[in-house]
């Protein structure tokens, strides 16, 4: 594959609705768009889905600005690869920053894709065309809005509804959506929020027959979740934890998880997300996609890699017009009757609206081969 010049984009866009999880809340997204170009004239894509603050991992937009500027882009300019599998083993020698290896590595996924004219869902083995999609519902002021946010996005067709819970509102959050809806896929994600101590209070939430809750205790814990997980009915997925296949296959053979979300900007990469869901389909251990409120160019990915046949759980990637007023990609991702379709264009199959790129973009660099590097 002949790469020939990575430019960074910072971006900053605005959410149509704050959201709020137990460890804070969100409504300005900065991110980095990564675009990788080869002699052709083609390019491919990449988004980089770590946040402003560290609070959800210790990743943020500028260490990953430092990694991929100062590590990331040299070794690959440097290097002649022939598969973007070879990216991870290329960036092996720096540590974690998985959000920022997962990025770059985006980009050359997409742009393979685009050089051999084929889907990136089919270059990732993908066998689905169309894609069940949940909804992540952050934490609203009250029950009632909550109840009203639900039936909201119910009627729009969502197929597994996720709510944020937190230490003290998650028994009135849970029975309360119960009782509104006795029979919808229902799940709760705490964000790390509780430990060990809290066992008799989770339990209570067997009553009412949730999906599955998401990361209940410490986001660098298997041990623990293990224990809980001995007291549970309600199986436990987790979501920040798990940063690699060996993290996914620990944390299995422990018995700390039953299911498995996976980010691919947790664990670094396409490549690494489908190691892990191929392992866990060899074990039975279903997987869904999560979601780190991408903007379009992260949200194909996501799509992509849903379309592998162990993703058979609805993930939490939504339409675009449930975060952006305006996207930038054309078409927009499109939710119908629960269902996304996974595009068959080549790469990652939406094109970049190089106007809303423009409008939301605050800064750019270009790194050329063979050129120093000048900021
Ligand atoms: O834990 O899955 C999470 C958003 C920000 C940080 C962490 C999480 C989330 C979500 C939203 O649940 C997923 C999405 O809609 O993209
Ligand atoms: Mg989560």
């Amino acid at each position: 594959m002949e790469i020939r010049e990575i430019t960074v984009r910072r971006m900053q866009m605005k959410m149509k609705q704050p959201f709020t999880t137990s460890f804070g809340t969100m409504q300005d997204k900065h991110f980095l768009l990564i675009e990788a170009k080869d002699g052709s004239g083609r390019s491919g894509w990449g988004e980089s889905v770590a946040f402003d603050a560290p609070w959800y991992s210790e990743e943020t937009v500028e260490t990953n600005w430092h990694i991929i500027r100062d590590f990331l882009v040299p070794l690959l300019l440097d290097a002649e690869i022939s598969h973007p599998d070879e990216v991870s083993g290329l960036f092996s020698s720096i540590r974690k920053n998985n959000m920022a290896k997962a990025a770059v590595e985006g980009a050359i996924w997409d742009l393979y894709a685009k050089q051999h004219d084929m889907p990136l869902a089919k270059a990732l083995g993908g066998t689905r065309h169309q894609i069940e999609v949940g909804i992540s519902i952050g934490i609203q002021e009250s029950l009632e809005e909550l109840t009203a946010v639900v039936r909201q996005y119910l009627e729009e067709g969502y197929k597994r509804i996720k709510v944020k819970i937190k230490p003290g509102k998650e028994i009135e959050i849970v029975a309360g959506l119960r009782q509104a809806f006795p029979d919808i896929a229902l799940m709760a994600d705490a964000n790390s929020a509780y430990t060990l101590a809290d066992t008799p209070l989770l339990k209570r939430l067997d009553d009412f027959g949730l999906m599955m809750i998401e990361q209940p205790l410490a986001s660098d814990d298997i041990i623990d979740h293990a224990t809980l997980q001995k007291e549970l009915k309600t199986p436990i997925c987790l979501d920040e934890s798990i940063h690699s296949l060996e993290d996914a296959r620990k944390a299995i053979e422990l018995g700390s998880t039953k299911i498995i979300n996976i980010k691919i900007g947790r664990v670094g990469g396409l490549t690494e997300a489908k190691k892990i869901h191929d392992y866990c389909q060899g074990k039975g251990v279903p997987v869904w996609c999560g979601g780190m409120l991408e903007a379009g160019v992260g949200r194909a990915h996501n799509i992509a890699l849903t379309s592998l046949p162990n993703f058979i759980l609805p993930g939490d990637t939504a339409a675009s017009s449930r975060y952006w007023e305006q996207d930038i990609i054309r078409p927009e991702v499109v939710m119908e009757d629960g269902y996304i379709t996974v595009p068959n264009g080549p790469g990652i199959g939406y094109e970049p609206d190089f106007e809303s790129i423009e409008q939301f973009m605050t800064d750019m660099w270009t790194f050329r081969r063979g050129e120093p590097f000048v900021l």
